[in-house]
């Protein structure tokens, strides 16, 4: 099993880190090249302009290997959204309710909270309603994130792989009371979950 404290971290993290990376390393490149080129051809030490011919080779490297990198990074995002949408069918699901300024949480036995307990190593699905405006739930440390919109069902999925306590925020702009729009999501131990959800 892959570390972190959800399923996604790995892919998340390596396309993000993949990305940063070759912009560093572009950065660098691309201003050194330059600093070089100013020094080199600066009109002091080339008083007369010469005349520069197109270099086919050049332009066809120049052109094929940002390519290939780009769609090695389109690959990597591709399958790391791929693996978002597959949920998986044995998902333990949770309605959520998203309102101006607060996450309501519902389970199938009828159980209601404003706090989002999972049990950990299990698929849990998110089945996800505003009644209001568009809302956006993100999980910042499981690296789940998904618009809600009125008259819409949108869903997400995650497996919690470490145990503790985590935000949920709201990342889209929702009125006043956006930047207060926050609640927990606690992972809890298979047994503790069915005794919280079950025997109350
Ligand atoms: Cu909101």
């Amino acid at each position: 099993m892959s570390s972190g404290a959800s399923n996604f971290i790995e892919s998340v993290d390596g396309v993000f880190i993949a990305a940063l990376g070759l912009s560093i390393f572009f950065l660098l490149l691309i201003t050194v090249l330059m600093l070089v080129f100013v020094f080199k051809y600066s009109r002091k030490r080339n008083p007369k302009a010469t005349n520069i011919h197109s270099s086919t080779w050049l332009e066809v490297t120049w052109t094929i290997i940002p390519t290939i990198l780009v769609m090695i990074l389109f690959w990597y995002g591709w399958t790391g959204y791929k693996e978002m949408s597959d949920i998986p069918e044995d998902a333990l699901t949770i309605d959520v309710t998203a309102q101006m300024w607060k996450w309501d949480f519902r389970y199938d036995n009828g159980v209601r909270s404003d706090t989002l307990f999972v049990p950990i190593n299990q698929p849990v699905v998110v089945v996800m309603h505003s009644n209001d405006v568009s809302h956006s739930f993100f999980i910042p440390a499981f690296r789940i994130k998904k618009d809600v919109y009125p008259g819409r069902e949108r869903r997400a999925w995650f497996i919690a792989q470490e145990l503790g306590e985590y935000d949920i925020a709201c990342a889209e702009y929702c009125g006043l009371n956006h930047s207060g729009m926050y609640a927990k999501i606690v992972v809890l131990p298979e047994d503790e979950f069915a005794n919280w959800l079950y025997n109350r």
